[in-house]
Formats: C-alpha cells, sequence, structure tokens
C-alpha cells in the first residue's frame, strides 16, 4: 500500500551492461546494491530494479541472465524500508520476483506477453501498465500516431480494463505513459503537455522522464549531464498530475517536489 497524498520518487537501480545512462555501473551486484541504499538514504519512495535495457535498439536477455542480475539485489533489498519493483516484461521474471518479495512489477510491455497478467494475478502486488508502440529494438523506428494522447490513452484503459478482468484489483494498478517507448520528440512533448488528459484513467499515473533522450534534444547534454532537465521535467509532469515520478536523481527531484508543495502551502 502507498500513501499517494503527495507525488512518491521511484529511484532507478539498472543492473544492466547497457543502460543509456548509467550502463553497466551497478552490473556488479554490490554496487547496484549501495546505490539503491543511497537512493533510499535520499529520500526515494520506492526503488525500481532492471535486468535488461529497454533503451531504444537494445537487444533483449534471456530470462535466467536477466534473474541472475536482478536476484541478488532484490535478496540485499528484502529488509528495505521502501517497498521495490522490478522492471521486467517476463513472466518467468515476474514470478520469481513475486516469490523473492518484490511490492510491484514494472512492465512496459503492460502485461501483454503470454502468461504475465497471470503471475501478477496469482501474487498480491501492484504492477505499472506502460504504453510502448513495437518493441524496443524497433519502436524508435518511425513512430506514428492519429492523436498521441488518444491512442495512449485508449491502450491503458485497455490494459486496465484487462488487468482487472483477469483478477488484479483497481487498487494495485499504475498507468504510465512511456515517454520515449515509441514516440518521437514530438509525441513526447504532447504527452507531456496534455498529461491531465491521460490522468482519468482513476489509477495513478508513473512518469519516467529522467535523463531521456527526449531532454538530450532540447539541451543538447550527453545523458550525465541532464540532471536539471530532468528534475524540471518531472516538476512539470507532477504539476499535470503525475503521482509517481520514476527518477535516477532523488536527491534533486525530492527538492524540486519540496518547492512545489511548499508554493501549493502543504508539507513534503
Ligand atoms: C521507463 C520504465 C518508464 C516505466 C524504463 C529509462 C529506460 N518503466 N523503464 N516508465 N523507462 N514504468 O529508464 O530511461 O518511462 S527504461
Amino acid at each position: 500500500m502507498l500513501a499517494l497524498e503527495r507525488p512518491l520518487v521511484m529511484g532507478i537501480v539498472n543492473v544492466t551492461p547497457d543502460s543509456f545512462s548509467d550502463g553497466g555501473a551497478f552490473l556488479d551486484p554490490a554496487r547496484a546494491i549501495a546505490h539503491a541504499e543511497r537512493l533510499i538514504e535520499e529520500g526515494a519512495d520506492l526503488i525500481d530494479i532492471g535486468g535488461e535495457s529497454t533503451r531504444p535498439g537494445a537487444q533483449a536477455v534471456n530470462a535466467a541472465e536477466e534473474w541472475r542480475r536482478i536476484e541478488p539485489v532484490l535478496g540485499a533489498l528484502r529488509e528495505a524500508p521502501v517497498p521495490v519493483a522490478v522492471d521486467t516484461m517476463k513472466p518467468e521474471v515476474m514470478r520469481s520476483a513475486l516469490g523473492a518479495g518484490a511490492s510491484m512489477i514494472n512492465d512496459v510491455n503492460a502485461l501483454r506477453a503470454e502468461g504475465a497478467l497471470q503471475a501478477v494475478a496469482a501474487s498480491d502486488a501492484a504492477v505499472c501498465l506502460m504504453h510502448m508502440l513495437g518493441e524496443p529494438r524497433t519502436m524508435q523506428i518511425a513512430p506514428f500516431y492519429d492523436d498521441v494522447v488518444a491512442v495512449v490513452g485508449a491502450f491503458l484503459r485497455e490494459r486496465i480494463a484487462s488487468a482487472e478482468s483477469g483478477g488484479i484489483a483497481r487498487g494495485r494498478i499504475v498507468a504510465d505513459p512511456g515517454f520515449g517507448f515509441g514516440k518521437t520528440l514530438a509525441h513526447n512533448l504532447e504527452l507531456l503537455r496534455r498529461l491531465s488528459e491521460i490522468g482519468e484513467l482513476g489509477v495513478p499515473l508513473l512518469v519516467g522522464l529522467s535523463r531521456k533522450s527526449m531532454l538530450g534534444a532540447i539541451t543538447g547534454r550527453e545523458a550525465g549531464e541532464r540532471l536539471a532537465a530532468g528534475v524540471a521535467a518531472a516538476l512539470l509532469a507532477v504539476e499535470r498530475g503525475a503521482r509517481i515520478v520514476r527518477v535516477h536523481d532523488v536527491a534533486a527531484t525530492r527538492d524540486a517536489l519540496a518547492i512545489l508543495a511548499a508554493v501549493k502551502g502543504s508539507s513534503y
């Protein structure tokens, strides 16, 4: 159960050799665990562990290798004071993660893989359903939408309905428009500008913009130099209704959200 009276910060821990933002830095479990602990100290409300890069063009890994990367980190965080999500599209990895105490499955494929919905339904964990057009290997090749907000909203509504009819109660679900997943810069900007329109889904919105290439396209900066841009984007998303922001830079994001809360007259 997550209290959502203030926006929450999900801290990203990639245990991959090839993530675009911090590729390889935390492939060693001890370093990934130390990084997760640091994000918790910085004020992360939840941690997201990923063992497969979903950056544009990334190659898939098999379930055994993906789980081998995740398991030690998830195991070490069993006693962590915050819930832990596992970022995976694979039902085998979902089942292992849920068996090992994951509190949330973060699926960029929105439980569309055969058996994924059942894997989550058999647990009492939460799930994040994200919109992606196509698959990571090819998704940035000429993505097209008539109306990106309408298409993403309709997709998320359909996935929420499927999850509910498969036995996942609405209170366990969050939805995510999937910035950068089969979207051009113009699509991403329109989604962010009109985020409050997708917000009418009946579930909380989670948004991931941290260090993404759309920020690089606007600022001309490399992934490691997009902190200010990412914090600005997270703030804009929260102003438009996002309830959870998935970020690499937890302390800076929390500071920005504290300013927002203060301006609104609430505490953070
Ligand atoms: C997202 C994600 C996102 C959710 C990644 C990256 C690429 N999960 N996993 N939303 N992005 N829910 O971290 O930039 O936007 S991987």
